[in-house]
């Protein structure tokens, strides 16, 4: 039989990656044959998420950047500056976080979604129409930020208007003028060529793209043994693999950026900079707390001792 993955990039973009790596562990070591949808192919990111939870499609990747309204303790991702900037701190974080493994998952669960795995996609990097070095030259500003409430908090606290779009349309409203700024991991920024449409990519450090790949969970659940073990096989090599894979990553992908726009600004704010936008942190964290759901305290604590145990301390 055939299973249906959607996920919310394109082929050869890192959700891609690990979903052809999925794949053919999957289909190496079974009858099972997994066809990819990428972006664009069945909807936005929302419409994958409804058609997994309905069963029309397998498998999906959606990113806690969307999934905030269905579960909305998945924003503590979006609270500044609480994953590392460290990338072996940061997998380390990844792959034992009790957080991740044992909190979340009974509240995938009750949407529906086996959750499978969550992976980091690399450092969130600003691009804007006008230059940015501190929360006042983001007053005005219209910036886009995926559609998750603790994501907007996140970006009213830094100076911005957060304008919550679909991924889908963010290319237009930079060409258009209806923003003027958005965040994404630098991989994404240059084959997307966001750069076209932005003059200035500013590093405030503040977050890692954290994304998340989930099973319709009654498919999963009348899987026979064999097949699950087959499934959580592949998840696993396929995250060695995708981390594997962003090695360097990051910084090739800026390159890129430079040579294919020599204008770009490309600014690493120094820690001096990064101060007032680190301040907001206590606020967005306390602003998680009350719409982050009735486990919000209980995932947050969890994430700090993770991310504690993550940096050796
Ligand atoms: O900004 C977004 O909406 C998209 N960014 C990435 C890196 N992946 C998928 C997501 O839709």
């Amino acid at each position: 039989d055939t299973w249906r993955y959607a996920f919310e990039e394109a082929m050869e973009e890192v959700q891609g990656k690990y979903a052809q790596k999925f794949k053919e562990e999957v289909e190496a070591n079974s009858d099972h044959e997994v066809q990819l949808f990428p972006f664009g192919t069945l909807g936005e990111s929302a419409d994958i998420m409804e058609q997994a939870q309905s069963g029309i499609l397998q498998f999906v990747d959606q990113s806690p950047g969307f999934t905030g309204a269905l579960i909305p303790e998945a924003q503590v991702f979006f609270v500044p500056y609480l994953l590392p900037a460290d990338q072996d701190q940061l997998v380390s974080f990844f792959r034992n976080s009790k957080a991740i493994h044992e909190l979340f998952p009974p509240l995938y669960a009750e949407q529906g979604l086996e959750l499978l795995t969550m992976f980091p996609e690399g450092e969130v990097m600003m691009t804007t129409t006008e230059a940015v070095a501190s929360p006042e030259d983001l007053n005005e500003v219209k910036f886009r930020v995926m559609t998750n409430p603790l994501l907007v908090e996140s970006y009213k606290a830094f100076g911005a208007t957060p304008t919550p779009l679909p991924w889908g349309e963010v290319y237009g409203a930079l060409q258009t003028g209806i923003i003027q700024g958005q965040e994404n991991p630098a991989f994404f920024i240059e084959s997307t060529k966001m750069y076209e449409v932005t003059d200035h990519l500013t590093r405030a450090g503040h977050n890692n793209f954290t994304t998340a790949v989930m099973a319709n969970k009654e498919f999963f659940d009348g899987l026979s043994d064999e097949d699950k073990t087959v499934i959580q096989n592949a998840t696993a090599a396929a995250f060695d693999y995708i981390i594997e894979y962003q090695t360097g990553l990051t910084e090739e992908s800026v390159e890129k950026i430079q040579a294919a726009k020599p204008e770009m600004t490309v600014t690493t704010l120094t820690e001096e900079q990064r101060a007032p936008f680190k301040a907001t942190a206590e606020a967005v964290e306390a602003k998680f707390l009350e719409i982050g759901g009735s486990q919000a305290q209980a995932i947050l604590d969890q994430m700090k001792a993770d991310l504690a145990a993550a940096a050796g301390g």
